[in-house]
């Protein structure tokens, strides 16, 4: 059976957030905002088809992607830096590699038991961020 990240899942732990965003370049205000923040993720897989909706009091972030198929992201309402995203499967993790503005950029998505694990990579920062079904 092949892993699937479907379903809804409600933020538990978020470490180093303010890291990333810092290393992402986000000022002082917004950081102040964000790192109050539980967001939630809405995921539904279809095969290698993924939409992943993460969403808070403050702001959202829609991401549509297929694995394998190279796409532009903009990542509007984030650090608003385009750049160009390849999602791969590295046995049952999500692998996406973020190239552009910013060095080692990227995310990793995977299931450890009942949870959801999501790391967050930019340039020297990683924030590790653990969600629960809602
Ligand atoms: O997830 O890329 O699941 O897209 C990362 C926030 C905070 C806005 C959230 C809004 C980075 C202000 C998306 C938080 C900080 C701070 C809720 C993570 C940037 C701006 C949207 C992400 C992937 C993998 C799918």
């Amino acid at each position: 059976m092949p892993v699937d990240f479907s379903g809804t899942w409600n933020l538990v732990s978020n470490d180093n957030f303010e890291g990333y965003m810092v290393a992402l370049g986000i000022d002082f205000a917004t950081r102040k905002i964000a790192k109050m923040l539980k967001p939630q993720k809405v995921i539904k897989q279809d095969g290698d088809s993924f939409y992943i909706h993460t969403t808070s009091s403050f702001r959202d972030y829609l991401l549509e992607f297929k694995v394998g198929e190279e796409f532009e992201e903009d990542n509007k309402g984030l650090d608003n830096r385009k750049c160009k995203s390849l999602v791969t499967w590295e046995n049952d993790k999500l692998v996406c590699v973020q190239t552009g503005e910013k060095k080692n950029r990227g995310w990793t998505h995977w299931l450890e038991g009942d949870d959801l694990h999501l790391e967050l990579r930019c340039e020297n920062q990683v924030c590790r961020q653990v969600f629960k079904r809602a």
